[in-house]
This record gives C-alpha cells, sequence and structure tokens, in this order.
C-alpha cells in the first residue's frame, strides 16, 4: 500500500516537473507523416507574462503551417531547406523556417500554440528532433534551445527545447 502511494506521488512529480516547462504535447511519432506539434506553455519567465513565443522550426520537419491564434499576430519565415524533400508526391526545398506569436499570456494562465507539418522520411529514427523555443516576456527572456546529452533525461538540462522522438514509419 505504501509502496503504491510512493509510486504514484513519484509519478506526480515526474510529471509536474516534466509538463513545467515549454514542451511538446505528443512525443513520439513516426518519420514519414504528419506531425501537429502543439506547444504547452505553463509559465512565462519567473513569473512575467510571456509577450511572444517564436519557435524554430527543424531541418525536415516540412510543409509547416502555423494555427492562427485570436488576439496573437502571427509572423512567419521562410527560406530554403538544406536539400528537396517529397512531399505527397511533390518535391520542395523550401518552406517555412521560424514562426512567431505575438500577445499576452498572463503567469497565471496555460495556452498552447499548434502547427502541423510532415515528418520526413529522411530524418533519423530514434533520434530526437528539436524545436528550440524563445519565450520573451513583459521582464525577461528564457531561451528554450538546450539539448541533453544523448539518452539523457530532458531535465539533465535547465531550459531543454522541445523535443520529439522519431519512430520508424511502419
Ligand atoms: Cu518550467
Amino acid at each position: 500500500m505504501l509502496k503504491t502511494i510512493l509510486l504514484a506521488a513519484a509519478g506526480a512529480l515526474f510529471a509536474t516537473t516534466a509538463f513545467a516547462h515549454v514542451t511538446l504535447e505528443t512525443r513520439e511519432a513516426k518519420i514519414g507523416s504528419g506531425y501537429k506539434a502543439v506547444f504547452r506553455v505553463p509559465h512565462g519567465c519567473a513569473g512575467s507574462a510571456t509577450v511572444k513565443l517564436r519557435v524554430q522550426i527543424p531541418e525536415g520537419y516540412i510543409g509547416v503551417k502555423p494555427m492562427p491564434k485570436a488576439g496573437w499576430k502571427l509572423d512567419i519565415v521562410k527560406g530554403k531547406y538544406d536539400k528537396s524533400y517529397d512531399l505527397y508526391g511533390h518535391s520542395i526545398n523550401e518552406g517555412v523556417t521560424e514562426i512567431d506569436w505575438t500577445g499576452n499570456l498572463p503567469d497565471d494562465y496555460y495556452d498552447e500554440f499548434v502547427m502541423s507539418g510532415f515528418l520526413s522520411d529522411s530524418l533519423p529514427v530514434g533520434e530526437m528532433l528539436y524545436f528550440p523555443v524563445v519565450q520573451e516576456c513583459e521582464k525577461g527572456v528564457t531561451r528554450w534551445i538546450e539539448k541533453p546529452a544523448k539518452g539523457a533525461d530532458p531535465d539533465s538540462v535547465e531550459h531543454p527545447a522541445p523535443a520529439v522522438k522519431l519512430l520508424p514509419k511502419k
């Protein structure tokens, strides 16, 4: 009985810690398939409201489109990919490389920022795909851009970049 309670408490603690950063809702996805990236923002910068969220799109995540958000200004940056990719039978070599949402999210509130895209089937299976995020606040900035050592816990670094684990196509 006590063991069960301790395990539940440990689970809740881990979930809370992992959830307490800017993270992706879905943390594993198959290459060669569509992927909806949902960025969860559970707090501001040391209590200060978030006024801008800038997301850098990793190479290999193609055909990206952001979801507009009421009350937020949306800017997208487009650029060349490092190589050509196949997207549903079409060869493409450029697309969205950064998405910025500008608005105001008080620290007391939680919100999600969404985009849809395609994980190219040339991405390396078993690796993590990182989406560096810069969170600008009324006071201060937090850069969620750190990449833990291979296989290490995301919490081994202070500001882990949101990431998704790449799974085999089938
Ligand atoms: Cu946090």
